[in-house]
Protein backbone atom coordinates (compact mmCIF):
# COMPACT_ATOMS: atom_id res chain seq x y z
CA UNK A 1 0.00 0.00 0.00
CA UNK A 2 1.25 3.55 -0.47
CA UNK A 3 2.54 5.16 2.31
CA UNK A 4 2.31 8.88 1.30
CA UNK A 5 0.39 10.46 -2.03
CA UNK A 6 0.56 13.57 -3.51
CA UNK A 7 -3.23 15.15 -4.43
CA UNK A 8 -3.02 16.89 -7.90
CA UNK A 9 -5.53 18.64 -7.86
CA UNK A 10 -7.99 21.44 -5.77
CA UNK A 11 -11.62 21.98 -4.45
CA UNK A 12 -13.86 19.33 -3.33
CA UNK A 13 -12.14 16.40 -5.04
CA UNK A 14 -9.09 16.85 -3.50
CA UNK A 15 -10.88 17.30 -0.32
CA UNK A 16 -12.27 13.87 -1.12
CA UNK A 17 -8.78 11.69 -1.86
CA UNK A 18 -7.73 13.07 1.49
CA UNK A 19 -10.38 11.76 3.33
CA UNK A 20 -10.27 8.47 1.51
CA UNK A 21 -6.04 8.30 2.33
CA UNK A 22 -6.85 9.17 5.83
CA UNK A 23 -9.81 6.37 5.98
CA UNK A 24 -6.54 4.04 4.76
CA UNK A 25 -3.90 5.59 6.47
CA UNK A 26 -2.21 7.25 4.26
CA UNK A 27 -0.28 10.30 4.74
CA UNK A 28 -0.96 13.01 2.12
CA UNK A 29 0.38 15.98 0.36
CA UNK A 30 -1.49 18.86 -1.18
CA UNK A 31 -0.38 21.50 -3.30
CA UNK A 32 -2.12 24.47 -4.26
CA UNK A 33 -1.73 27.51 -6.42
CA UNK A 34 -1.38 31.09 -5.03
CA UNK A 35 -5.39 31.20 -5.30
CA UNK A 36 -5.95 28.51 -3.17
CA UNK A 37 -3.32 29.07 0.08
CA UNK A 38 -6.17 29.16 2.19
CA UNK A 39 -7.85 26.38 0.82
CA UNK A 40 -9.65 23.36 2.99
CA UNK A 41 -7.27 20.53 1.02
CA UNK A 42 -4.34 22.59 2.10
CA UNK A 43 -5.69 22.27 5.85
CA UNK A 44 -6.76 19.02 6.04
CA UNK A 45 -3.58 17.24 4.26
CA UNK A 46 -0.55 16.54 6.40
CA UNK A 47 1.54 19.00 4.17
CA UNK A 48 0.71 21.42 0.94
CA UNK A 49 3.44 22.90 -1.40
CA UNK A 50 2.52 26.12 -3.08
CA UNK A 51 3.37 24.56 -7.03
CA UNK A 52 2.65 28.20 -8.86
CA UNK A 53 0.74 31.25 -9.85
CA UNK A 54 -3.26 31.43 -10.04
CA UNK A 55 -3.77 30.43 -13.70
CA UNK A 56 -4.07 26.38 -13.99
CA UNK A 57 -1.04 26.58 -16.79
CA UNK A 58 1.28 27.86 -14.03
CA UNK A 59 0.33 25.54 -11.34
CA UNK A 60 -2.21 22.46 -11.70
CA UNK A 61 -1.35 21.63 -15.07
CA UNK A 62 2.18 22.75 -14.23
CA UNK A 63 4.51 19.46 -14.69
CA UNK A 64 8.10 20.29 -13.78
CA UNK A 65 6.27 21.73 -10.63
CA UNK A 66 3.80 19.14 -9.81
CA UNK A 67 6.97 16.33 -10.36
CA UNK A 68 9.51 18.46 -8.00
CA UNK A 69 6.60 18.73 -5.19
CA UNK A 70 5.76 15.05 -5.37
CA UNK A 71 10.01 14.38 -5.33
CA UNK A 72 10.43 16.26 -2.72
CA UNK A 73 7.80 15.47 -0.46
CA UNK A 74 8.90 11.51 -0.96
CA UNK A 75 5.62 10.36 -2.28
CA UNK A 76 5.16 6.33 -3.47
CA UNK A 77 1.32 7.60 -5.74
CA UNK A 78 0.05 10.34 -7.16
CA UNK A 79 -3.93 11.02 -7.12
CA UNK A 80 -4.51 13.45 -10.19
CA UNK A 81 -8.66 13.92 -9.65
CA UNK A 82 -10.65 14.70 -12.42
CA UNK A 83 -9.96 17.42 -14.90
CA UNK A 84 -5.94 18.93 -14.90
CA UNK A 85 -3.74 15.93 -15.54
CA UNK A 86 -6.21 13.27 -14.87
CA UNK A 87 -6.47 12.12 -18.32
CA UNK A 88 -2.71 13.48 -19.79
CA UNK A 89 -0.94 9.69 -20.58
CA UNK A 90 2.49 12.34 -21.17
CA UNK A 91 2.06 12.79 -17.42
CA UNK A 92 1.27 9.21 -16.13
CA UNK A 93 4.48 8.08 -17.77
CA UNK A 94 6.56 11.11 -16.34
CA UNK A 95 5.54 10.00 -13.10
CA UNK A 96 6.06 6.53 -13.80
CA UNK A 97 9.61 7.34 -14.88
CA UNK A 98 9.96 8.62 -11.43
CA UNK A 99 9.20 5.68 -9.70
CA UNK A 100 5.67 7.24 -8.76
CA UNK A 101 2.29 5.62 -9.00
CA UNK A 102 -0.10 7.39 -10.88
CA UNK A 103 -3.62 6.32 -9.41
CA UNK A 104 -5.17 5.84 -12.89
CA UNK A 105 -4.86 3.76 -15.78
CA UNK A 106 -2.04 2.79 -17.90
CA UNK A 107 -0.26 5.87 -20.26
CA UNK A 108 -1.25 4.15 -23.62
CA UNK A 109 -4.94 2.78 -22.28
CA UNK A 110 -5.40 6.79 -21.77
CA UNK A 111 -3.77 7.59 -25.12
CA UNK A 112 -6.14 4.84 -26.91
CA UNK A 113 -9.17 6.09 -25.41
CA UNK A 114 -8.39 9.97 -25.82
CA UNK A 115 -8.45 9.28 -29.44
CA UNK A 116 -12.43 8.69 -30.09
CA UNK A 117 -11.42 7.26 -34.06
CA UNK A 118 -9.25 4.92 -32.85
CA UNK A 119 -11.17 3.77 -29.37
CA UNK A 120 -14.67 3.65 -31.47
CA UNK A 121 -12.10 1.33 -34.17
CA UNK A 122 -11.71 -1.15 -30.80
CA UNK A 123 -14.99 -1.29 -29.65
CA UNK A 124 -16.36 -1.87 -33.32
CA UNK A 125 -13.58 -5.04 -33.45
CA UNK A 126 -14.81 -5.76 -29.87
CA UNK A 127 -18.72 -6.30 -30.87
CA UNK A 128 -19.60 -3.27 -28.57
CA UNK A 129 -22.28 -1.10 -30.74
CA UNK A 130 -21.28 2.16 -32.05
CA UNK A 131 -23.17 4.96 -34.17
CA UNK A 132 -22.70 4.46 -37.85
CA UNK A 133 -20.19 6.85 -39.31
CA UNK A 134 -16.97 7.43 -41.12
CA UNK A 135 -14.28 4.40 -39.70
CA UNK A 136 -11.62 6.72 -40.40
CA UNK A 137 -10.24 10.42 -39.72
CA UNK A 138 -12.04 12.60 -42.66
CA UNK A 139 -9.96 14.33 -44.85
CA UNK A 140 -11.26 15.56 -47.49
CA UNK A 141 -15.17 17.17 -48.42
CA UNK A 142 -15.20 14.15 -51.24
CA UNK A 143 -14.96 11.63 -47.83
CA UNK A 144 -17.20 13.33 -46.10
CA UNK A 145 -19.82 13.75 -48.46
CA UNK A 146 -19.78 10.16 -49.59
CA UNK A 147 -20.46 9.08 -45.70
CA UNK A 148 -23.24 11.20 -45.35
CA UNK A 149 -25.12 9.30 -48.54
CA UNK A 150 -24.67 6.20 -46.84
CA UNK A 151 -25.45 7.10 -43.19
CA UNK A 152 -27.84 10.24 -43.79
CA UNK A 153 -28.79 13.60 -41.94
CA UNK A 154 -28.43 14.72 -39.56
CA UNK A 155 -24.70 14.32 -38.85
CA UNK A 156 -23.03 15.13 -36.16
CA UNK A 157 -18.91 16.14 -36.46
CA UNK A 158 -16.40 15.20 -33.77
CA UNK A 159 -12.88 15.90 -33.15
CA UNK A 160 -10.62 13.06 -32.92
CA UNK A 161 -9.05 14.08 -29.90
CA UNK A 162 -12.14 15.89 -28.63
CA UNK A 163 -14.49 14.35 -26.22
CA UNK A 164 -17.02 15.64 -23.56
CA UNK A 165 -19.03 17.70 -25.75
CA UNK A 166 -15.83 19.92 -27.28
CA UNK A 167 -15.60 20.49 -31.13
CA UNK A 168 -18.78 18.19 -31.89
CA UNK A 169 -20.74 20.17 -34.42
CA UNK A 170 -24.24 19.23 -35.84
CA UNK A 171 -25.41 19.73 -40.04
CA UNK A 172 -28.18 18.98 -41.54
CA UNK A 173 -26.90 19.47 -45.48
CA UNK A 174 -24.14 18.95 -47.55
CA UNK A 175 -23.15 22.97 -47.39
CA UNK A 176 -23.46 22.66 -43.45
CA UNK A 177 -21.07 19.49 -43.54
CA UNK A 178 -18.92 20.92 -45.78
CA UNK A 179 -18.39 24.26 -43.85
CA UNK A 180 -18.46 22.32 -40.51
CA UNK A 181 -15.81 19.78 -41.25
CA UNK A 182 -13.73 22.76 -42.17
CA UNK A 183 -14.15 24.54 -39.01
CA UNK A 184 -13.99 21.40 -37.03
CA UNK A 185 -10.41 20.80 -38.34
CA UNK A 186 -9.31 23.99 -37.61
CA UNK A 187 -10.74 24.17 -34.42
CA UNK A 188 -9.63 20.65 -33.51
CA UNK A 189 -5.90 21.54 -34.39
CA UNK A 190 -5.79 25.24 -32.36
CA UNK A 191 -7.41 23.25 -29.27
CA UNK A 192 -6.04 19.72 -28.98
CA UNK A 193 -3.05 20.42 -31.84
CA UNK A 194 -4.71 17.03 -33.75
CA UNK A 195 -6.68 18.38 -36.49
CA UNK A 196 -8.40 14.60 -37.25
CA UNK A 197 -12.21 14.62 -37.42
CA UNK A 198 -15.20 11.99 -37.45
CA UNK A 199 -18.40 12.27 -38.56
CA UNK A 200 -21.31 9.70 -37.15
CA UNK A 201 -25.32 10.01 -37.45
CA UNK A 202 -26.51 12.16 -35.16
CA UNK A 203 -28.78 10.99 -32.64
CA UNK A 204 -31.88 13.22 -31.92
CA UNK A 205 -32.79 13.90 -28.01
CA UNK A 206 -30.48 10.52 -26.73
CA UNK A 207 -30.12 9.46 -22.73
CA UNK A 208 -26.50 10.41 -21.83
CA UNK A 209 -26.16 6.59 -19.85
CA UNK A 210 -22.87 5.75 -18.21
CA UNK A 211 -21.37 2.33 -16.62
CA UNK A 212 -18.97 2.56 -13.53
CA UNK A 213 -15.66 0.53 -13.94
CA UNK A 214 -13.54 -0.91 -11.41
CA UNK A 215 -10.87 -3.04 -12.86
CA UNK A 216 -7.27 -4.39 -10.93
CA UNK A 217 -4.22 -5.06 -12.42
CA UNK A 218 -4.69 -8.46 -13.39
CA UNK A 219 -7.17 -8.42 -15.90
CA UNK A 220 -10.61 -8.59 -13.15
CA UNK A 221 -12.85 -6.13 -14.39
CA UNK A 222 -17.09 -5.44 -12.80
CA UNK A 223 -19.38 -2.83 -13.09
CA UNK A 224 -21.22 -0.90 -10.67
CA UNK A 225 -23.95 0.00 -12.71
CA UNK A 226 -25.22 3.04 -14.55
CA UNK A 227 -25.49 6.41 -14.07
CA UNK A 228 -27.92 8.74 -16.19
CA UNK A 229 -26.52 12.02 -16.58
CA UNK A 230 -28.74 13.15 -19.09
CA UNK A 231 -29.17 16.77 -17.18
CA UNK A 232 -27.03 18.95 -19.21
CA UNK A 233 -26.30 22.24 -20.45
CA UNK A 234 -23.40 23.15 -22.91
CA UNK A 235 -22.44 19.69 -21.89
CA UNK A 236 -21.97 20.40 -18.52
CA UNK A 237 -23.83 18.03 -16.09
CA UNK A 238 -26.11 19.52 -13.88
CA UNK A 239 -28.00 16.54 -11.97
CA UNK A 240 -26.82 12.86 -12.46
CA UNK A 241 -28.77 9.97 -11.42
CA UNK A 242 -28.35 6.33 -10.46
CA UNK A 243 -29.76 4.22 -11.20
CA UNK A 244 -31.05 5.16 -14.34
CA UNK A 245 -35.11 5.79 -14.82
CA UNK A 246 -34.66 4.53 -18.46
CA UNK A 247 -32.53 1.65 -17.88
CA UNK A 248 -34.40 -1.91 -16.39
CA UNK A 249 -32.39 -5.12 -15.07
CA UNK A 250 -32.49 -6.68 -18.17
CA UNK A 251 -30.70 -3.62 -20.17
CA UNK A 252 -28.38 -2.76 -17.04
CA UNK A 253 -27.37 -6.08 -17.50
CA UNK A 254 -26.78 -6.13 -20.99
CA UNK A 255 -25.11 -2.98 -21.04
CA UNK A 256 -23.27 -3.36 -18.07
CA UNK A 257 -21.75 -6.76 -19.63
CA UNK A 258 -20.95 -4.31 -23.02
CA UNK A 259 -19.29 -2.22 -20.22
CA UNK A 260 -16.75 -5.01 -19.02
CA UNK A 261 -16.18 -5.97 -22.49
CA UNK A 262 -15.16 -2.46 -23.23
CA UNK A 263 -12.75 -1.91 -20.67
CA UNK A 264 -11.37 -5.71 -21.01
CA UNK A 265 -10.66 -5.10 -25.00
CA UNK A 266 -8.97 -1.41 -23.44
CA UNK A 267 -6.54 -3.30 -21.27
CA UNK A 268 -8.19 -1.29 -18.56
CA UNK A 269 -6.83 -1.07 -14.82
CA UNK A 270 -8.45 1.41 -11.80
CA UNK A 271 -11.96 3.13 -11.87
CA UNK A 272 -13.01 4.14 -15.15
CA UNK A 273 -17.10 5.27 -17.28
CA UNK A 274 -17.67 3.85 -20.27
CA UNK A 275 -20.49 6.09 -22.40
CA UNK A 276 -23.45 5.83 -24.17
CA UNK A 277 -26.34 7.11 -25.95
CA UNK A 278 -29.37 5.52 -25.47
CA UNK A 279 -32.20 6.08 -28.24
CA UNK A 280 -35.91 6.52 -27.55
CA UNK A 281 -36.23 2.46 -28.90
CA UNK A 282 -33.97 1.40 -26.56
CA UNK A 283 -30.90 0.90 -28.76
CA UNK A 284 -27.83 2.07 -27.18
CA UNK A 285 -24.10 3.01 -28.29
CA UNK A 286 -21.02 3.27 -26.89
CA UNK A 287 -19.50 6.66 -27.63
CA UNK A 288 -15.88 7.13 -25.05
CA UNK A 289 -14.37 5.90 -22.84
CA UNK A 290 -13.52 8.65 -19.55
CA UNK A 291 -10.26 7.06 -18.11
CA UNK A 292 -10.79 8.73 -14.67
CA UNK A 293 -12.48 9.62 -11.50
CA UNK A 294 -15.34 11.38 -12.71
CA UNK A 295 -17.36 14.32 -10.75
CA UNK A 296 -20.53 12.26 -10.55
CA UNK A 297 -18.60 9.18 -8.60
CA UNK A 298 -20.85 9.59 -5.42
CA UNK A 299 -24.19 8.43 -6.89
CA UNK A 300 -22.48 5.27 -7.56
CA UNK A 301 -21.05 4.94 -4.47
CA UNK A 302 -24.43 5.86 -2.51
CA UNK A 303 -26.05 2.80 -4.40
CA UNK A 304 -23.52 0.22 -4.26
CA UNK A 305 -22.04 0.92 -0.91
CA UNK A 306 -18.53 1.00 -2.57
CA UNK A 307 -15.89 3.64 -1.75
CA UNK A 308 -14.96 4.26 -5.29
CA UNK A 309 -11.55 6.68 -4.63
CA UNK A 310 -10.37 3.88 -2.11
CA UNK A 311 -10.49 1.12 -4.23
CA UNK A 312 -9.15 2.95 -7.29
CA UNK A 313 -6.31 3.25 -4.63
CA UNK A 314 -6.36 -0.35 -3.75
CA UNK A 315 -6.40 -1.52 -7.49
CA UNK A 316 -3.50 1.14 -7.90
CA UNK A 317 -1.52 -0.21 -4.81
CA UNK A 318 -1.84 -3.58 -6.58
CA UNK A 319 -4.29 -5.09 -4.52
CA UNK A 320 -6.80 -7.74 -6.52
CA UNK A 321 -10.55 -6.79 -6.92
CA UNK A 322 -12.31 -8.16 -3.41
CA UNK A 323 -15.82 -7.91 -5.08
CA UNK A 324 -17.27 -9.92 -7.82
CA UNK A 325 -20.13 -9.04 -10.39
CA UNK A 326 -22.78 -11.20 -8.61
CA UNK A 327 -21.32 -9.14 -5.02
CA UNK A 328 -23.14 -6.12 -6.63
CA UNK A 329 -26.62 -5.14 -6.24
CA UNK A 330 -27.87 -1.58 -6.32
CA UNK A 331 -30.25 -0.47 -3.38
CA UNK A 332 -32.22 2.45 -3.59
CA UNK A 333 -31.76 5.87 -5.67
CA UNK A 334 -29.57 8.54 -5.43
CA UNK A 335 -29.30 12.07 -7.19
CA UNK A 336 -26.72 14.32 -7.22
CA UNK A 337 -26.70 18.01 -8.23
CA UNK A 338 -23.98 20.32 -8.98
CA UNK A 339 -24.06 23.74 -7.19
CA UNK A 340 -22.04 25.75 -9.18
CA UNK A 341 -21.06 29.91 -8.83
CA UNK A 342 -22.64 30.97 -11.76
CA UNK A 343 -25.90 32.54 -12.76
CA UNK A 344 -28.48 30.70 -14.43
CA UNK A 345 -30.84 34.40 -14.71
CA UNK A 346 -27.52 35.13 -16.83
CA UNK A 347 -26.56 32.75 -19.02
CA UNK A 348 -25.07 31.11 -16.81
CA UNK A 349 -22.30 33.87 -16.09
CA UNK A 350 -19.68 32.61 -13.63
CA UNK A 351 -20.23 34.32 -9.76
CA UNK A 352 -16.64 34.66 -7.94
CA UNK A 353 -16.44 36.50 -4.94
CA UNK A 354 -16.27 35.75 -0.78
CA UNK A 355 -18.92 33.65 0.62
CA UNK A 356 -20.31 35.58 3.69
CA UNK A 357 -23.10 33.22 4.67
CA UNK A 358 -23.14 29.72 4.81
CA UNK A 359 -26.33 26.96 5.82
CA UNK A 360 -25.26 23.74 4.72
CA UNK A 361 -28.26 20.65 4.05
CA UNK A 362 -27.93 17.47 6.35
CA UNK A 363 -29.92 14.62 7.66
CA UNK A 364 -31.26 11.81 6.51
CA UNK A 365 -29.76 10.77 3.09
CA UNK A 366 -27.90 13.81 2.76
CA UNK A 367 -24.34 13.90 1.37
CA UNK A 368 -22.21 17.34 0.61
CA UNK A 369 -19.02 16.70 -1.33
CA UNK A 370 -17.79 20.46 -0.78
CA UNK A 371 -14.38 22.77 -0.15
CA UNK A 372 -16.51 25.72 0.69
CA UNK A 373 -16.84 27.33 4.35
CA UNK A 374 -18.05 30.53 5.65
CA UNK A 375 -15.60 33.17 4.55
CA UNK A 376 -14.02 31.15 1.55
CA UNK A 377 -13.02 33.22 -1.49
CA UNK A 378 -14.25 31.66 -4.79
CA UNK A 379 -10.93 32.25 -7.43
CA UNK A 380 -12.00 33.23 -10.68
CA UNK A 381 -9.32 31.02 -12.09
CA UNK A 382 -11.17 27.59 -12.53
CA UNK A 383 -13.82 25.82 -12.63
CA UNK A 384 -17.44 26.92 -10.48
CA UNK A 385 -18.16 23.76 -8.73
CA UNK A 386 -18.77 25.00 -5.67
CA UNK A 387 -20.26 21.49 -4.02
CA UNK A 388 -21.85 18.84 -5.51
CA UNK A 389 -25.31 17.89 -3.11
CA UNK A 390 -25.93 14.71 -3.10
CA UNK A 391 -28.71 12.39 -1.78
CA UNK A 392 -30.15 8.49 -1.35
CA UNK A 393 -33.92 7.28 -0.77
CA UNK A 394 -35.58 4.34 -1.21
CA UNK A 395 -36.68 4.98 -4.41
CA UNK A 396 -36.76 8.12 -7.07
CA UNK A 397 -39.42 9.63 -5.48
CA UNK A 398 -38.06 9.47 -2.13
CA UNK A 399 -34.92 11.07 -3.35
CA UNK A 400 -36.10 13.55 -5.11
CA UNK A 401 -37.97 14.65 -1.85
CA UNK A 402 -35.18 14.42 0.38
CA UNK A 403 -33.38 16.97 -2.57
CA UNK A 404 -36.22 19.07 -2.05
CA UNK A 405 -35.76 19.16 1.31
CA UNK A 406 -31.85 19.53 1.41
CA UNK A 407 -32.21 22.56 -1.60
CA UNK A 408 -34.48 24.31 1.08
CA UNK A 409 -32.18 24.34 3.50
CA UNK A 410 -29.13 25.50 1.18
CA UNK A 411 -28.02 28.88 1.61
CA UNK A 412 -24.92 30.36 -0.05
CA UNK A 413 -24.95 34.09 0.05
CA UNK A 414 -24.31 36.62 -1.40
CA UNK A 415 -22.76 34.84 -4.83
CA UNK A 416 -24.90 33.62 -7.12
CA UNK A 417 -25.19 29.98 -7.41
CA UNK A 418 -27.26 27.01 -9.20
CA UNK A 419 -29.68 26.48 -6.20
CA UNK A 420 -32.87 28.37 -7.28
CA UNK A 421 -32.72 26.12 -10.82
CA UNK A 422 -32.00 23.41 -8.82
CA UNK A 423 -35.31 24.13 -7.01
CA UNK A 424 -37.31 24.78 -10.25
CA UNK A 425 -35.91 21.66 -11.75
CA UNK A 426 -37.29 19.53 -8.83
CA UNK A 427 -40.76 20.80 -8.79
CA UNK A 428 -40.91 20.14 -12.40
CA UNK A 429 -43.47 17.10 -13.43
CA UNK A 430 -41.20 16.39 -16.46
CA UNK A 431 -38.30 15.72 -14.39
CA UNK A 432 -40.37 13.72 -11.86
CA UNK A 433 -41.75 11.06 -14.64
CA UNK A 434 -38.42 10.83 -15.86
CA UNK A 435 -39.13 11.93 -19.08
CA UNK A 436 -35.84 13.65 -19.87
CA UNK A 437 -33.87 13.71 -23.07
CA UNK A 438 -30.54 15.56 -23.99
CA UNK A 439 -32.72 18.53 -24.86
CA UNK A 440 -34.46 19.25 -21.36
CA UNK A 441 -32.23 22.36 -19.84
CA UNK A 442 -32.71 23.93 -23.21
CA UNK A 443 -36.52 23.35 -23.63
CA UNK A 444 -36.66 24.28 -19.30
CA UNK A 445 -34.82 27.14 -19.89
CA UNK A 446 -36.65 28.70 -22.64
CA UNK A 447 -40.31 27.83 -20.52
CA UNK A 448 -39.43 29.94 -18.16
CA UNK A 449 -38.06 33.12 -20.36
CA UNK A 450 -42.04 32.46 -21.90
CA UNK A 451 -43.68 32.79 -18.55
C1 LIG B 1 -23.73 12.68 -29.82
C2 LIG B 1 -25.05 13.14 -29.79
C3 LIG B 1 -25.89 12.72 -30.79
N1 LIG B 1 -25.44 11.91 -31.76
N2 LIG B 1 -23.32 11.89 -30.82
C4 LIG B 1 -22.20 15.09 -25.98
C5 LIG B 1 -21.18 14.66 -25.00
C6 LIG B 1 -20.27 13.76 -25.75
N3 LIG B 1 -19.74 12.74 -24.91
C7 LIG B 1 -21.11 13.22 -26.86
N4 LIG B 1 -22.26 14.07 -26.95
C8 LIG B 1 -23.21 13.84 -27.88
N5 LIG B 1 -22.84 13.02 -28.87
C9 LIG B 1 -24.17 11.52 -31.76
N6 LIG B 1 -23.76 10.73 -32.76
C10 LIG B 1 -25.43 14.00 -28.79
C11 LIG B 1 -24.52 14.38 -27.84
C12 LIG B 1 -25.02 15.33 -26.92
C13 LIG B 1 -25.33 15.02 -25.61
C14 LIG B 1 -25.13 13.75 -25.11
C15 LIG B 1 -25.45 13.45 -23.83
C16 LIG B 1 -25.98 14.42 -22.99
C17 LIG B 1 -26.17 15.71 -23.45
C18 LIG B 1 -25.85 16.01 -24.77
C19 LIG B 1 -26.07 17.30 -25.22
C20 LIG B 1 -25.75 17.60 -26.50
C21 LIG B 1 -25.24 16.63 -27.35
Amino acid sequence: MFSKILVANRGEIAVRIIRACKELGIRTVAIYSEADRNSLPVRLADEAICVGPPRPEQSYLNIPHIVSAAEIADVDGIHPGYGFLSQNAHFAEICESCNITFIGPSAQTMRLMGDKIAAKDLMRKSGIPIIPGSMAAIKTKEDALKTARRIRYPIIVKAAAGGGGRGMRVCHNDVRLVSALMTCQVEAEASFGNGDVFVEKYLEEPRHIEFQILADRYGRIIHLGERDCTIQRRHQKLIEESPSPAVDAKLRRKMGELAVRAAKAANYHSVGTVEFLLDKDGAFYFIEMNTRIQVEHPVTEMVTGVDLIKEQICVAAGESLSMKQDDLHLEGWAIECRINAEDPSNGFAPSPGRILELQVPGGRGVRLDTHIFSGYEIPAFYDSLLAKLIVAGKTRQDAIRVMQRALEEFVIEPIHTTIPLHRQIFSDPTFWRGQISTNYIDRFLQQGEAE
